[in-house]
């Protein structure tokens, strides 16, 4: 979390009024989130992992969870991050760094509408963005962003995905250098970051950064409709102080919503505009017919500086430390999230271009210009419970925002600004989620609240409790708290979709004949072992019942074995796992067409049996073999 020491003391002696878990009326919900067995959900919720950095899977409205797709983070369970072949998908510019701090899932979109090609996540701490492939639920992709320390803002799509925005939370001196920390106003910068995306493979390239006064970048979302080819970005710390610890920041009345014109800022890096920068980034990326990861380094960033680009960027002031900022189905409404403030300021975006036409200015910071806030603002939310921090759509006139310390989701009407419905949640919500609740056409049946503490709603586990969702019916005017489900990690944000688009897109397993693996078995006739100086590779192919070779004799102790495993089967749901005894590195988890390699350097001689892992025949428990290892 991200909060003030004020605010967290406040939330928790708030929570601990709220009402307790027995009140409420759940007539008729069971029913609305039962999903017989053997049927399938409405919809697909990705959840982000928090600080255990993968991306989660669940099904609305039974809150049932399918899967965990490793993203940032290495997953025993499947081998990701341990596994030859998908090692550098966790290559960064500071080593390997497979772990990460998820916050944010964005599907990718289509005129506005998210249309199930992609999932993008971020990475917080070492800055990343990730490209999940949804027709096989994993990851394909990871690009770092350089010049950027905290990568909070971000994976924000724009309307045909023709960028993933992104900005820093923590300025850092652009490029990277040492210098004193109090030298903060002088040399300490923010970047916006705009990652071009290739319309039809997905691939993922920095195309351009803006250089930004020193505060702190916070969350993002991208215009649409009339105000595409927008994006926003909210900031606080326009004190530029750089500690908290005597409350420099927050202090000022108002910071700033940063509003881009992406579109001006491609014709000025066409004309020449931008500054080249040196400075250190990998693109990492899982080739799927080599099905290997492949990483690529990256030298040079263009830089564009708003002193030598008028027009490409304005300030729009907005209340205490805005966090979120939501911008409606429409396109015309920017909403803001001040998590001091007492309102929900909206701005317009129709009168934002007035103003900008009309100047009607209120000085500049480092040549961006600051609108005035009477000339932008459409209306302001009263009453909007303690701490509103994101806001949702449904796609039918409502607004909907989380108010982490009052513990509730609000409901408003845009173009009036009146709370016409609230309801408690439990507790201390951050995001919230409605399937498409941030693009053009929300599907507006569910709000998914996404809490930080749950305290006495499930079963205690110990000091740590888990964190959880709670599932909301919106379709009529009054809220209504169907469901409770725990969450793998901090549930920051979250997607939702319609099933029935994802499933469309479903890969059922890999083909075989595509497999252009260098180690790839593409047959038993072609299994082997080869030495190689004191390196061991094992070709080995699984397929129901057997592993072949499956008695493996030569390896001596300090040999590196390599384990080129290729699972021959071609049908769905049928992966195999491998695991040998003393292996201090991970399993492997094969799908059907895929080849994967596991090292192993075997310390004392001796018989070591390995397995199938995962269930896949009446004689998986016969899946199974034997290495001798002797002495030197
Ligand atoms: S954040 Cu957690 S409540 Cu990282 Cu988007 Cu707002
Ligand atoms: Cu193969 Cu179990």
């Amino acid at each position: 979390m991200f909060f003030l020491m004020g605010v967290i003391i406040v939330s928790a002696a708030f929570s601990g009024c709220a009402p307790s878990n027995e009140e409420g009326d759940f007539s008729g919900a069971a029913s609305k989130v039962y999903v017989a067995p053997g049927k399938y959900d409405e919809f697909y919720a990705f959840m982000s992992g928090g600080f255990n950095g993968q991306l989660t899977v669940y099904g609305l409205p039974s809150g049932r969870l399918f899967k965990i797709i490793s993203v940032f983070s290495q997953n025993p369970e499947t081998g990701y991050g341990y596994s030859e072949e998908t090692k550098p998908m966790l290559m960064t510019s500071y080593g390997f760094v497979p772990w990460d701090d998820a916050h944010h899932p964005e599907l990718s979109q289509t005129d506005g509408v998210p249309d199930g090609r992609w999932i993008f996540i971020n990475a917080n701490n070492t800055t990343r963005v990730a490209r999940i492939d949804l027709s096989t639920f994993e990851t394909a992709e990871i690009i770092e962003i350089p010049n950027s320390a905290g990568n909070h803002g971000s994976p924000f799509v724009t309307e045909n995905t023709e960028y993933v925005i992104a900005s820093t939370r923590f300025s850092v001196p652009v490029p990277n250098r040492d210098v004193p920390i109090d030298s903060y106003k002088e040399n300490f910068k923010g970047t916006l970051s705009f990652i071009k995306v290739d319309p039809e493979k997905g691939n993922m390239e920095i195309a351009f950064q803006i250089l930004v006064p020193g505060f702190d970048y916070d969350l993002a979302h991208a215009g649409k409709g009339p105000s595409h080819g927008w994006a926003f970005f909210t900031s606080y710390n326009s004190e530029q102080a750089n500690t908290l610890l005597e409350i420099n920041a927050s202090q000022n009345d108002k910071d700033f919503i940063a509003a881009v014109n992406w579109k001006l800022a491609e014709k000025y890096l066409a004309e020449g505009k931008a500054k080249k920068i040196n400075t250190e980034y990998y693109r990492n990326y899982f080739d799927e017919d080599k099905q290997k990861a492949f990483s690529e380094k990256r030298s040079s960033v263009y830089v564009l500086n708003p002193k030598d680009c008028p027009g490409m960027i304005y300030y729009l002031p907005t209340p205490k430390s805005p966090h979120g900022v939501d911008v409606d189905p429409t396109g015309e409404y920017i909403v803001a999230g001040g998590k001091l403030a007492t309102v929900i300021p909206v701005h317009s975006f129709s009168k934002m271009l007035k103003a900008i036409e009309n100047k009607e200015f209120d000085g500049e910071i480092d040549g961006i210009p600051i609108l005035k806030y009477d000339a932008v603002i459409a209306g302001e939310v009263e009453n909007p419970g303690l701490g509103p921090l994101h806001t949702e759509f449904d796609g039918k006139g409502y607004a909907y925002t989380s108010a982490f310390i009052s513990s509730e989701i609000v409901k408003w009407k845009l173009g009036t600004w009146e709370v016409v419905d609230r309801i408690p949640t439990y507790y201390s919500i951050g995001h919230l989620m409605i399937p498409g609740g941030d693009s053009k056409k929300p599907w507006g049946k569910y709000v998914v609240a996404l809490n930080k503490i749950t305290k006495d709603r499930y079963l205690p586990t110990g000091p740590e409790l888990c964190q959880s969702a709670q599932l909301i019916d919106i379709s009529g005017d009054k809220m209504q708290l169907l469901l409770d489900f725990p969450t793998i990690g901090e549930p920051h944000y979250a997607q939702g979709i319609p099933a029935e688009i994802l499933m469309k897109r479903n890969k059922k397993f890999y083909e075989l004949e595509k497999n252009s693996h260098p180690d790839k078995t593409a047959s038993e006739k072609e299994t082997r072992v080869e030495r190689k100086g004191n390196e061991i590779h094992v070709y080995m192919t699984a397929t129901r019942t057997h592993f072949k070779p499956d008695n493996i004799e030569g390896v001596k102790v300090g040999d590196r074995v390599y384990f080129h495993i290729t699972n021959l089967e071609q049908d769905w749901d049928i992966p195999h796992g491998f695991a040998v005894k003393g292996l201090n590195n991970s399993e492997l988890l094969i799908m059907p067409g895929q080849t994967k390699t596991i090292e192993w350097v075997p310390q004392k001689e001796g018989i070591y049996p390995f397995y199938c892992t995962d269930f896949c025949s009446a004689l998986h428990q016969e899946m199974q073999g034997y290495v001798r290892v002797s002495s030197k």
